[in-house]
């Protein structure tokens, strides 16, 4: 058996440079270089096309190459009997707590608004707020989003977080569930999306919820495009309810060339970028699952398929 990599990543080389040196003896192989399509047990992988699984009859383990599994629960011919796993990873999560903070910061201090008034050789002051000044509310308090709202608490912020259950105890204040939902935007001026894309959460970020947040509200989305209601979003910057958004992943990725986002003057646009997993530190989680599965244990790191997260 090998770990055979579905995907056209760039960095490609790096994963099973690092795979490799956590287990010299493995073989890790590219789907092109695949002769018998029943020899594949363990796929890794990220975005292939719907329906792909159905021509390795084999599979029992499939791993997600990043943290999000939508590309693998959303595809509807992906057979029901194939395991999936996904990356939890310490410094996944701290890099898109670093990511946040930076929008963030640069949302209080104005520094894309100092650095466009440079251009023109403006100098012109203007009142700024303090960390202490700002409620941030975390939709999603998973793995990423409860490092999140952790980290932003013990940095000053006044945080509130949002999730599907009640979940254990936390440091920052916590909400759950669809009737919770009003009273976490209402107190929130700055939003951030770290939500799975599921059926339940598909739109969420929509006119009806983003409106409930007050006027001169900031939207950050890290979850995926598919939480977002595009229009909506432009609407309600170009009304001023909302002062802005950066956003970090779109329906379609790239983001196409005609879409009105790129030149809109409130939108901070990032390449999805939030977080790239870094191969060395998840080699050894993708390693224990490849043993497991040769093994017949049970897996680490397990999707609930049902829940589709
Ligand atoms: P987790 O599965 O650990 O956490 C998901 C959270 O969302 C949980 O708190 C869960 O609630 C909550 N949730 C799920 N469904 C609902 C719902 N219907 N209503 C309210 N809350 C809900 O995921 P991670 O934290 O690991 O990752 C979150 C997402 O971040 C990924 O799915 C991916 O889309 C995105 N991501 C983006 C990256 C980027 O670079 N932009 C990088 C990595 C991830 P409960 O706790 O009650 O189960
Ligand atoms: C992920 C992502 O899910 O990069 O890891 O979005």
């Amino acid at each position: 058996m090998a770990i055979v990599i579905f995907s056209d990543i760039e960095n490609i080389d790096q994963w099973i440079d690092a795979l490799k040196k956590e287990d010299p003896s493995v073989d890790v192989i590219h789907r092109e270089e695949i002769k018998d399509n029943t020899f594949v047990e363990f796929a890794l992988t990220w975005n292939y096309p719907h329906g792909l699984f159905r021509e390795y009859p084999s599979v029992k383990t499939i791993m997600s190459m990043g943290a999000g599994v939508d590309h693998l629960v959303n595809d509807p011919l992906l057979p029901e009997n194939i395991n999936i796993v996904r990356i939890i990873d310490p410094t996944l999560s701290q890099d898109m707590f670093e990511f946040t903070l930076a929008v963030i910061m640069n949302r209080l201090r104005m520094l894309t608004h100092f650095h466009e008034n440079q251009r023109q050789k403006i100098w012109k002051r203007k009142r700024y707020r303090r960390i202490s000044d700002i409620s941030i509310g975390v939709m999603g308090t998973g793995v990423i989003g409860n490092h999140i709202a952790t980290q932003l608490h013990k940095t000053g912020f006044r945080v509130s977080g949002w999730s599907r259950t009640r979940g254990g105890s936390v440091p920052y204040n916590k909400l759950h569930g669809p009737f919770q939902l009003d009273d976490f935007l209402r107190n929130t001026d700055i939003l951030i999306c770290l939500l799975p894309l599921t059926p339940a959460t598909e739109g969420i970020l929509n006119r009806k919820n983003l409106e409930t947040l007050p006027h001169g509200s900031w939207l950050i989305n890290l979850g995926r495009g598919g939480h977002l209601v595009d229009g909506d979003l432009i609407e309600l910057l170009d009304s001023n309810h909302l002062a802005g958004a950066s956003l970090d992943v779109f329906r379609e990725e790239p983001l196409p060339a005609d879409h009105p986002f790129w030149s809109h003057p409130d939108i901070n646009i990032t390449p999805h970028i939030a977080s790239l997993p870094d191969p060395w530190s998840v080699a050894p989680q993708i390693m224990e699952n490849y043993r497991r599965t040769l093994d017949n244990r049970p897996l680490i790191n397990v999707v609930d398929r049902k829940r589709g997260y």
